[in-house]
């Protein structure tokens, strides 16, 4: 059985999770409206593995006694700069969730609910991944800065990396 107060931070989680992958499907958007498809079908996936994070956490509410809520969420922004800024955007906002699920884990273990923070201890070792990957995208695009060939070969080989959920 979750406390109130677990229930209300893995609710605040949801959220967090379904506004990413919005924020992820707003940049798919941009991206493919540029002409880079590797990009936005990057970004497409990314959406979708940010909504399996949201769905997982709903699926552990549910069945735990509380209850998901599904609620209104903040628009995302609709149009970048520069591709940098878009991985760069795209980097801050992994560190975010980061901070987010530390934030959960350290409520777990203040209310003793030793089941919940086993279940989150998926959603840290997810977040060293994302936190790595996008890490590594952002810093090749830095390099290529707004060199058209290389964005060229940017998008040709971010169509490589596979995507895990
Ligand atoms: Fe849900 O992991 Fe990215 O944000």
């Amino acid at each position: 059985m979750l406390s109130k107060s677990v229930e209300q931070a893995l609710n605040n989680q949801i959220r967090i999770e379904a506004e990413s992958s919005q924020i992820y499907l707003s940049m798919a958007c941009w991206a493919e409206i540029q002409g880079l498809e590797g990009v936005a079908r990057f970004m497409y996936a990314q959406s979708d593995e940010e909504r399996v994070h949201m769905l997982k956490l709903i699926k552990f509410v549910n069945e735990r006694g509380g209850h998901a809520h599904i609620t209104e969420l903040n628009a995302p922004k609709t149009t970048f700069n520069t591709f940098q800024q878009l991985f760069s955007e795209l980097y801050k906002h992994e560190l975010f969730v980061s901070q987010s699920i530390n934030e959960l884990v350290h409520i777990t273990l203040s209310e003793k609910d030793y089941a919940t923070h086993n279940f989150l201890q998926w959603y840290v070792a997810e977040q060293i991944e994302e936190e790595a990957q996008a890490k590594t995208i952002l810093d090749k695009i830095n390099l290529i800065g707004d060199d058209k060939g290389g964005l060229y070969l940017f998008d040709r080989d971010i169509q490589q990396i596979t995507v895990t959920s």
